[in-house]
């Protein structure tokens, strides 16, 4: 990485090239140094039981901080413990102190809705613990002195502990007392207790100390997953040797690989898997946040810790999490299957939405397209080498110098002509919107923003002004609801002129992103915007952005998200890309990984930085095809696109310096490559929006790892290489150079699962890892018997263009020759679906019948798609004929036997995908 770093000094500007340096490891970040090393023998925080009430689904208690000396106990301070029982076995744990100087931050917009309650009953109270059981089962059980509360799965066996380890920490804010003279306790405070130094920044810390910290454990867990934004494997590594992993939204200059430095994205959610169960925590936070890790089957850990602690191995893992401010806020799954999890934990943020079809199709960006004549070539460019394309898309430059909603004029003076002649081949623009705003005279957002007081404010109560692409730059402050509504209005056509319904949007630096600014970000001490309450002045009377700093990218987009729905009325559904990440990005973003590089390293990364996104909520991820930084040779490009068209998100971006990497500029061999990777995309595109459609209903990742379907089978507990779309297609991209053969792990060897090789038809047992040849063409992706996949193999230059095209449906059949799938279908944009205007079809095969039948039987939609083949693989027994009966009629159809006589297709059974149907078979 660092000579990656030397070369791009010489290329840009040495001003932009950021090392590790310019970032805090545990032992600069203040409170991570403090909290870090703090393991005491007996926790400090006792539940006052005389105290405890169990009201509804809402335990609530008083818990005290003692300090024992001798026969003496004297109580330190005093909090507020609440513990909430809420469907689908979660619960609910804060603690927050019981009379706080200065209200503690909560993030606001996290949560999808408030989580809906379930029943709570006090069982039993003796012996200085409580037992609670909530409606499905679940037990908890609270032991009072010193604190620790205990989670039982639904066979009574402990899945998850809080603070087991006596890590608990809420430090209490505190009145700053003047030194003076002759008071010595004044100068007693520990350093950096009201300000703190990174660098040449200096940190106020007007509130003190405020930190908060928690261990977690999960006994006979194998390993822990989530909290991304790494670069690290998809199952966590034990940090005891090194750092912590961080969570603190950063824009990262060339980030480094196998990391567990913060990067753009932080999602504090952690989920435990093992053969017995699986079991999460999301800890609801915005404020910088690391984790540590201790697995107890690692085995440095092994030698120091269990054998003393247990006395011999056992499966366990220990998660820790130390937040600079807030309240202890955490929510428990209890699975007990990894799906459940996930759902538990997308239940409580939101499932992303139904987004537009065309979004999950192929994209080509850059930085930049120059002007228009330029958009125009690429556009013509796919068009004259038969790629298909559904967006393309304008970075920085298309604006008037860095000033956005305008237009540089010169380059790109008739952008609504620009556009228009995208839509008429159903291709849609995408633009950039960053957050920070150009401090120039005249520029409107600027003048709005500094008459009305937009602007997020530095520590002294001025407008905060920061570096960034326009030069001097401020915040808009979108914790105040009136930035949102003034940002929001910005995207009506008429305030955005050249814009339309077929420009969407991408929000990046939303960090955010401050070139001048401690860690390129943000000063802490810096003000936002907090609701006026009566009574609450000073310090109470704004957040400072130590406590929302995660948070912040998360309220940019939802002002962009508000702004692109009230533009149409609420008509279309809008695309948003976004670079920072929080919890509950998913319900208004896609997201991408950030600024990759053309490295093979980079290609590996990709899958498990997704896969992670994809379990805490994200499924829609992806990362720069190609890599941003530096140029891919015809190989590494073509194993890019081949992993990208199986990923969710499906954009070749590049930096401004890079080479022109359009598919056509390779040789004619790497273009057909690069051509035939984007329409095996597009052959899917209705599998996905299907796959995307049932994400919207269940919340499950639609790229997930292997262990959600086998999550009893431990080799696949750290495989991250490869991955299921939704429960039917296995993906084991080469994301290595110049290997002539892969290892493929085929899971299921327990239910006799059978895998398919999408290309030839070829069955496999499932039988752990075997051998795959791959020539530069092979994408090894299989799919699973027993499920049924539907595609579109005419190419056409856009997905909107292909919309009512006929489908093949491929059955793979299981062991007893059956199989099911389901296809949805709608108008790819509005939100007309809401009001039954689709159609979710289940199809079925059975060797009597094959059906196509809609589950929601009151909505319809008018498709003029229909089927125009049916292979079906894996066939012992082929049937002697088969006829179609649809609305009333009978049409006999045409087989033929493929390969070695075991796979059928039906050519041409005409079905309607408007209507049910069913194709009945004789033997
Ligand atoms: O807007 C320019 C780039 C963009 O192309 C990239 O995708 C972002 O991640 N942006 C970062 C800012 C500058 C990066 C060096």
């Amino acid at each position: 990485m660092k000579a990656l770093c030397l070369l791009l000094v010489l290329t840009i500007s040495s001003t932009l090239c950021v090392d590790k340096n310019n970032f805090k490891t545990c032992d600069q970040s203040g409170f991570c140094k403090r909290l870090r090393p703090f393991k005491p023998e007996k926790s400090q925080y006792s539940l006052n039981l005389d105290t405890v009430i169990v009201h509804g689904n809402v335990l609530s208690a008083e818990v005290v901080t003692v300090d024992i000396e001798g026969e003496k106990k004297n109580v330190l301070w005093h909090y507020a413990l609440k513990l909430t029982a809420l469907v689908d076995s979660t619960f609910r744990v804060e603690l927050d102190e019981a009379d706080p100087l200065y209200p503690r931050y909560r993030p606001e917009l996290a949560l999808g809705e408030e989580p809906t309650a379930d029943g709570l009953k006090l069982v039993s109270n003796s012996n200085g613990k409580l037992i609670l059981v909530n409606e499905q089962g679940n037990k908890v059980i609270i032991t009072s002195e010193p604190l620790k509360i205990e989670f039982l799965d639904l066979n009574g066996e402990k899945a998850v502990i809080l603070n087991d380890n006596s890590q608990l920490v809420v430090e209490p804010l505190r009145v700053r007392r003047e030194k003076s003279g002759d008071d010595d306790e004044g100068d007693v405070e520990e350093e950096g207790t009201w300000s703190e130094n990174f660098k040449s920044h200096h940190d106020s810390k007007p509130r003190g100390n405020e930190a908060i910290s928690l261990d977690i454990a999960f006994p006979d867990a194998d390993h822990v997953y989530g909290i991304p934004e790494h670069t690290d494997n998809f199952h966590l590594k034990t940090t005891t040797s090194g750092e912590p992993y961080r969570l603190y939204n950063l824009d990262v200059f060339e980030y480094d690989l196998d990391s567990r430095m913060a990067i753009y994205g932080a999602i504090p959610v952690l989920y435990s898997h093992g053969v017995k169960r699986s079991a999460g925590v999301f800890w609801h936070n915005s404020a910088e946040t690391w984790v540590d890790v201790v697995n107890y089957a690692d085995a440095t850990v092994v030698s120091s810790l269990v054998n003393l602690v247990t006395g011999g191995h056992q499966r366990r893992v220990d998660a820790r999490f130390m937040s600079e401010a807030g309240v202890i806020d955490v929510f428990v799954f209890l699975g007990d299957k990894p799906a459940d999890v996930f759902r538990q934990y997308s239940g409580l943020t939101g499932a992303a939405p139904l987004p537009p079809r065309f979004s999950l199709a192929y994209h080509q960006s850059r930085w930049n397209y120059v002007d228009e004549a330029d958009v125009r070539a690429v556009d013509d460019g796919f068009d004259a080498n038969d790629i298909p394309a559904d967006a393309l898309w304008l970075d920085i430059e298309y604006t008037d110098r860095k000033k956005y909603f305008t237009w540089d004029m010169e380059k790109f003076p008739h952008p609504a002509d620009m556009v228009a002649n995208l839509t008429a081949k159903g291709r849609k623009l995408i633009v950039i919107i960053d957050p920070h705003i150009k401090r120039e005279a005249g520029y409107f957002v600027h003048e709005d923003a500094t008459e009305q007081g937009l602007y997020v404010k530095d520590k002294d109560g001025k407008d905060y002004e920061g570096w960034c692409w326009p030069g001097s730059s401020s915040y808009l402050d979108f914790f105040n609801p009136e930035v949102t509504k003034y940002y929001a209005e910005r995207f009506q056509f008429n305030n955005f002129p050249g814009t339309s319904k077929d420009v969407h949007i991408w929000n990046d630096m939303n960090e955010p992103s401050v070139f001048n600014g401690p860690e390129i970000t943000m000063p802490k001490d810096c003000r936002h915007y907090k609701a006026p309450q009566d009574g609450q002045d000073g310090l109470a009377s704004f957040w400072e952005h130590r406590h929302v700093h995660n948070e912040n990218g998360l309220r940019h987009i939802s002002g962009t998200h508000q702004g692109m729905l009230d533009r149409s009325d609420g008509q279309y559904r809008p695309f948003i890309l976004t670079r920072a990440v929080f919890a509950g990005t998913q319900r208004y973003a896609a997201v991408w990984t950030g600024d990759n590089a053309a490295e093979w390293g980079f290609l590996q990364a990709s899958v498990p930085m997704c896969i992670s996104l994809a379990v805490s909520g994200v499924s829609f991820c992806g990362s720069d095809v190609g890599g941003f930084f530096k140029y891919p040779e015809a190989e590494m490009m073509t194993r890019w696109y081949q992993a990208g068209a199986y990923q969710a998100f499906f954009r070749a971006h590049s930096h401004i310096e890079t080479k022109r990497r359009e598919p056509w500029l390779y040789d004619a061999a790497t273009t057909a490559r690069l051509r035939d990777a984007v329409r095996r995309r597009y052959a899917l595109l209705d599998f996905w929006y299907t796959l995307f459609y049932e994400h919207s209903i269940d919340g499950l990742p639609v790229m997930r790892p292997l262990f959600q379907e086998f999550p009893r089978e431990e080799e696949t507990f750290t495989i991250d290489n490869t991955y299921l779309l939704g429960d039917k297609l296995l993906v084991r991209p080469v994301l290595e150079e110049g290997v002539t053969s892969v290892k493929v792990y085929l899971p299921g060897k327990d239910s006799h699962t059978v895998w398919y090789d999408v290309d030839s038809y070829q069955s496999y047992p499932a039988n752990g890892y075997m051998n795959v040849d791959v020539n530069i063409a092979k994408v090894p992706v299989f799919q699973r018997g027993g499920t049924i996949v539907p595609r579109k193999e005419r190419v056409r230059r856009s997905s909107a263009l292909m919309a009512h095209d006929p489908y093949t449906l491929v059955v793979a059949l299981d062991g007893q020759g059956k199989a099911e799938g389901s296809l949805y279908i709608d108008d790819g944009e509005t939100y007309e679906y809401k009001s039954n205007k689709f159609i979710y079809a289940k199809i079925t095969y059975e060797p009597s019948a094959m059906k196509y039948s809609f589950v929601n039987e009151e909505a319809s939609y008018p498709t003029r798609s229909w089927v125009e083949r049916i292979v079906i693989a894996g066939i012992k027994n082929p049937p002697k004929s088969a006829k179609l009966s649809q609305g009333g009629k009978q049409i006999p159809l045409q087989m033929t036997l493929h390969r070695g006589n075991d796979v059928l297709v039906i050519r041409k059974p005409t079905a309607s995908m408007a209507s049910p149907w069913e194709i009945l078979f004789t033997y």
